[in-house]
């Protein structure tokens, strides 16, 4: 019966938000928020080390992960990530674990 619950449960939250079908199929584990629709989680750019391609973010709060918040190193998914920001941005991202490492997937400055 774990499929009939979860086509209630996206069900039920079509009927409110439409914008979270995709948080909600893409992390069952989640329970869905006001932001759902939007899974960056917020951080700050510590240092960008382009040579060993790794970030360290201060971070807030990772839903995905169950992380709370901290500052920590990240691999990045593609080195280009490494030229969209500098230490001191404040940005959104996503950061999802990798063959057993942290790696951001994306990421954006904030404006
Ligand atoms: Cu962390």
């Amino acid at each position: 019966m774990k499929t009939f619950a979860k086509h209630t449960f996206v069900a039920a939250l079509l009927a409110s938000t439409p914008f979270s079908i995709y948080a909600a199929t893409d992390s069952m584990a989640s329970p869905p928020t006001a932001g759902a629709a939007n899974q960056m989680s917020e951080g700050e750019i510590r240092k960008v080390d382009k040579d060993a391609k790794k970030i360290t973010i201060k971070h807030g709060e990772l839903k995905n992960l169950d992380m709370p918040a901290m500052t920590m190193v990240f691999q990045v998914k593609d080195p280009g990530i490494l030229e969209k920001v500098k230490q001191g941005d404040k940005v959104n991202f996503v950061a999802e674990k990798v063959g057993g490492q942290f790696a951001v997937t994306q990421i954006e400055v904030k404006q």
